[in-house]
């Protein structure tokens, strides 16, 4: 029987097909969220002392990766990864010396994250740190026009310095417009009174809240970063994000011993730079205990910035058609393995938070514990925005584990001067000279033995695989 179609029919077509346009047609927008020196200490990573109602808010329409590492345990290096899709050089001038490349040929660089989907059609926009230098300017405060550390990467690169005079002042700027002579004469700690923007990321949020209005109009979708300074040291926010955490017991800090023989331990340098009471909070249970509580209320602090952008991509309507993502650019030793910073290659220094969330996706709220990398980033957004895939980035899409938690991922290279392979049972790291560390993540002794020497043939295995990937 032939069939009719009836008015009803072309009703539900109706819908179907505009159903598909909203959901497919227009290229999504994307918010990527920076967060700087953030461990993944988060009530939506099980650390449920930690006072992050947004971030879990996030994690729960979408996908938390628990194990996801960074390339490399310092800002300028991890974000170099994420935004060229790239292993690099380690150390925080990576992105300026790219820029530099590519200003003397451009074809010998191939294009940024921004880039690509600027590239593609999209306004793109950085607002705070999201390379290295909030802004992207070089120059001794970091604001000479004439020195771009992401050419041709985005439409606008922000960071209102406010009463922090310069992006300098507010990279490590403290109340009320305090910025860094020499970090030894400021506080290593602090939590003043006042509201949000009495510190740098509370102007990054407004500026962030303002971009979004100007990026709202249907013509064009946007690429928009928002980098948020918090954690970073030194560690201030205002005071009531400190108040939760005053009378709280912190559980007790894990392996706090310093690790035996060559290892990458250091005697958390940049930590002490800013230590002007000299006290050691390996030796002082008190001063730890006051650190990381000022370290968390930095965490409450960062995420209430979050919350405020989140808020107002739902006010404008722009909810349903923008991909989040929250990046955390390295972790952070609070004490573990004796050591108050990064730049190690222990677990501390290299996990980070990453949760993606978009519109549609399978499962949200359900976490993955498939273990991906900062490199996966550039190729799962353009899979995710339906460009065409940055074939000469060196991450893979992760789209896999976005549809179902359960895929496998693979394992994690990342680097200082020495290099590592995190795989799902074992950790190698691989010094110059040919000296190993291998930890194994299924014994309880975890990073705290090394068993190089019991297990040369799994040390060459490991070293093959990495490589492999990184000659
Ligand atoms: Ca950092």
């Amino acid at each position: 029987m032939k069939r009719r179609y009836t008015g009803c029919h072309w009703l539900r077509l109706l819908i179907l097909v505009s159903f598909f346009s909203v959901t497919y047609g227009e290229r999504p927008n994307v918010l990527l969220l920076c967060i700087d020196d953030l461990r993944p200490e988060l009530a939506c990573f099980g650390v449920d002392y930690i006072r992050s109602p947004n971030i879990d808010q996030l994690a729960a329409g979408g996908r938390a990766f628990h194990r996801h590492y960074v390339q490399a345990p310092t800002c300028g290096a991890s974000r170099y990864a994420l935004l060229t899709g790239k292993y690099g050089p380690y150390g925080n001038g990576a992105l300026f010396q790219r820029g530099k490349k590519l200003k003397a040929d451009p074809k010998s660089v191939s294009p940024s994250l921004p880039a690509w989907f600027r590239q593609h059609g999209y306004a793109t926009v950085s607002v705070g740190k999201v390379s290295h230098n909030p802004g992207g300017r070089g120059g001794g405060n970091w604001d000479d026009d004439s020195i771009h550390e992401m050419p041709q990467s985005w439409d606008r690169h922000l960071l209102p310095a406010g009463p922090w005079q310069h992006p300098r002042g507010a990279m490590h700027g403290l109340a009320n417009g305090e910025i860094r002579v020499t970090a030894g004469s400021m506080d290593v700690y602090q939590a003043t009174e006042g509201p949000d923007s009495i510190y740098p990321d509370g102007l990054i949020t407004d500026e962030s809240l303002s971009q979004l209005d100007q990026l709202s109009k249907p013509d064009q979708p946007f690429f928009l970063a928002v980098g948020i300074i918090r954690p970073h040291l030194p560690f201030g926010a205002p005071a009531k994000y400190l108040e939760p955490y005053k009378k709280l017991q912190l559980p007790p800090i894990a392996h706090p011993e310093k690790p035996q023989g060559k290892t990458t331990y250091h005697s958390s340098g940049e930590f002490m730079k800013y230590n002007r009471w000299k006290r050691n909070p390996n030796t002082d249970a008190e001063f730890a205990s006051e650190v990381r509580k000022h370290y968390a209320a930095c965490v409450s602090y960062a995420d209430a910035q979050v919350g405020k952008v989140l808020d107002k991509l739902k006010a404008l309507g722009l909810q349903d058609n923008t991909i989040v993502i929250l990046w955390g650019d390295h972790g952070w030793h609070l004490g573990e393995h004796a050591i108050w910073g990064k730049h190690s290659l222990f677990e501390e220094s290299l996990r980070s938070p990453l949760i993606v969330q978009y519109k549609g996706i399978p499962q949200p709220g359900k976490a993955t514990h498939s273990i991906v990398e900062s490199l996966d980033i550039f190729p799962t957004l353009a899979d995710l925005a339906g460009l065409p895939m940055p074939e000469f980035t060196q991450g893979v899409s992760l789209r896999s584990i976005l549809e179902n938690p359960e895929a496998p991922g693979h394992p994690a290279i990342s680097y200082t001067e020495a290099r590592t392979i995190r795989t799902e049972t074992h950790r190698l790291i691989a010094h110059r000279k040919g000296h190993f560390e291998l930890y194994d993540h299924t014994s309880p002794a975890g990073e705290t033995e090394n068993i190089a020497e019991n297990r040369p043939e799994l040390v060459q295995q490991l070293l093959a695989q990495l490589k492999k990937r990184l000659p």
